[in-house]
């Protein structure tokens, strides 16, 4: 539950602040697009009077919330900076951060790096746009239909169509709770679920690529030169990830991506392994069943299976 008190002092800081800057995590997904841009349309909705801009990558076109020119250092200085779906102060998409005149995380990760003057962090939650949305609701706050779409958004996403185990009764609540708000069901999972041929054909490909352990931890390694010509963005490569999602033998699973930069991301997902404790110790972190992390070169990947394969040897619990 989101602590009564902490959800009126963000209201009391949106109040008191004219310029409201909402950040996501870089390569944003639609949690955090949604979590940011339906926190938006709330505050618009609710508090007159206030420049609202969410800053950062965008997944689509949608330009609401853009800013036209380039934030100022004095503009930046008198803003509340809110965070959205994002644990750890690092992962930010906003190099002027410490600019900040106030800043507030709202967020579902690991608590790991209270980076934020003040904050509303629900680990609890499957997905940040279900924080955004529960605050409201006990704000009594409106939440415009634009609003409400974008958090549907991130809540499906998040949850894996309401298919992850965190997935749970105030997960639908808040679901219907949107639906209600004029988010459409149909539109929303068209939306994010019908892909291109090419998706398909890059899955395909990219699942000929896998590796299974003997203890049930799958893999695919992706190098710029296997995308190279797909015309594919990062979340269109990590789609991937998804292919090895679903079947028994694969218990642990995990995608290692080449960015066109040279950096080495990793996404990892299980259904019952607490591969978070693992991500850890590889510059990362995030959720107990679904984390990301980072290598320094791909001769990390072997020492990596080897720590997903201990921890299935030794069991669900944990040892
Ligand atoms: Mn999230």
């Amino acid at each position: 539950m989101i602590n009564k008190k902490d959800a009126k002092t963000l209201v009391k800081k949106i109040k008191g602040h004219e310029n409201i800057i909402i950040v996501k995590h870089q390569l944003p997904d639609w949690d955090a697009q949604g979590s940011a841009m339906g926190l938006a349309h709330i505050i618009k909705e609710n508090f007159e009077n206030k420049n609202i801009f969410v800053v950062g990558d965008r997944l689509n076109d949608d330009k609401d919330f853009l800013p036209k020119k380039k934030l100022t250092n004095d503009f930046i200085k008198s803003a509340l900076v809110i965070t959205v779906d994002t644990g750890n102060k690092a992962r930010l998409d906003f190099d002027k951060y410490d600019l900040a005149g106030d800043t507030f995380k709202i967020d579902h990760h690991i608590d790991v790096d209270k980076y934020a003057n003040n904050q509303i962090v629900m680990e609890s939650a499957i997905a940040c746009t279900e924080v955004v949305t529960l605050w409201a609701e006990m704000m009594k706050l409106e939440i415009p239909a634009a609003g409400a779409h974008n958090l549907y958004l991130g809540l499906l996403t998040d949850s894996g169509r309401f298919l992850f185990p965190k997935t749970n009764p105030v997960t639908f609540r808040v679901a219907a709770r949107l639906l209600e708000q004029g988010a459409d069901l149909k539109k929303a999972h068209d939306y994010i679920f019908v892909n291109d041929l090419k998706n398909r054909k890059w899955s395909n490909f990219a699942f000929s690529k896998m590796t299974l352990s003997k203890h049930g931890v799958a893999s695919i390694v992706i190098k710029k030169e296997d995308y190279a010509g797909w015309d594919l963005d990062y979340n269109e490569v990590k789609g991937a990830l998804a292919t090895m999602s679903g079947m028994h033998e694969i218990v642990i699973w995990f995608t290692v991506i080449e960015m066109e930069n040279g950096q080495i991301k990793v996404s990892l997902r299980s259904r019952d392994y607490d591969v978070n404790s693992v991500a850890t110790k590889y510059n990362g972190g995030g959720h107990r069943v679904a984390s990301g992390a980072s290598l320094n070169s791909f001769d990390e990947i072997s020492s990596l299976t080897k720590d997903l394969d201990k921890l299935v040897k030794n069991g669900k619990e944990g040892k």
